[in-house]
Formats: C-alpha cells, sequence, structure tokens
C-alpha cells in the first residue's frame, strides 16, 4: 500500500504540525527544517503532486496560496524588510515532498541564485 501523504495528513489534522492559518483551501504551518528565521510552508487542502499538475481550473487557488503568503509576511513581520515565496517543482528544484507547497522564508538577507 502507498504511503499516505504527509501533507494531506497534516491538512486533515491527523499528523502534528505549528499551524499558523488554516481556511477551507489552505492550511500553512512552520516547516521542520527552517531555511530562514521564518519559514512556513502554504499548502492547497486538495492533493496536487506537483506545479506540473496544476490546470487554468487552479488559477484562483494558487492566487489564493500567494496572497495567503502576503498575508502571512505581514503578520509575521517580513513584510517590511523582505521575503521569498518560492515553489519548488521536481527533481532539479529540490521537490521533497510530492503535494504542492509555497515556501514563504523571511527575517534574514537572502542570496540569487539560490544555488
Ligand atoms: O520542501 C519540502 C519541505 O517540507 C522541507 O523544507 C521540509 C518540509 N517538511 C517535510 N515534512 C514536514 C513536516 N512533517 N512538517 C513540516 N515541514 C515538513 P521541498 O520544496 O519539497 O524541498
Amino acid at each position: 500500500m502507498n504511503k499516505p501523504c504527509i501533507f494531506c495528513e497534516i491538512a486533515a489534522g491527523r499528523m502534528d504540525a505549528e499551524l499558523i492559518h488554516q481556511d477551507d483551501q489552505v492550511v500553512a504551518f512552520r516547516d521542520i527544517h527552517p531555511q530562514a528565521p521564518t519559514h512556513v510552508l502554504i499548502i492547497p487542502r486538495r492533493h496536487i503532486e506537483s506545479m506540473t499538475e496544476i490546470e487554468a481550473a487552479d488559477a484562483e487557488l494558487i492566487g489564493h496560496m500567494h496572497l495567503t503568503a502576503k498575508t502571512l509576511a505581514e503578520s509575521l513581520g517580513i513584510a517590511e524588510t523582505g521575503f521569498r515565496s518560492i515553489f519548488n517543482c521536481g527533481r532539479d528544484a529540490g521537490q521533497t515532498v510530492w503535494h504542492i507547497h509555497l515556501h514563504l522564508m523571511g527575517g534574514r538577507s537572502m542570496g540569487w541564485p539560490p544555488w
């Protein structure tokens, strides 16, 4: 049997996470391996494996994820100094969890490109 998706488990409340926000479409929680002083993941409740899977009908959901990132950046105090919001898509981008997630990172200066 396939292992359950850990982010589906978090969204369903069956696995612990430090939740920051939830609504009918998305859940946001702190990354367990933070790469910045503030590092939050915003996920859709619906299982979507990768950004290669999104369709035109998902435009509102993806927009909502970005708006949630902006609102959380403000409430977490990283909006003024700056933040990064990023989807890793596929192996070369370093995607390790196959349920799309928008990384929201801030609280330190970040370089570009992100090797
Ligand atoms: O990022 C996947 C991210 O997911 C990575 O930064 C660790 C984080 N992660 C993995 N499992 C958990 C749990 N259980 N809680 C919180 N955060 C988690 P990627 O873009 O796929 O490399």
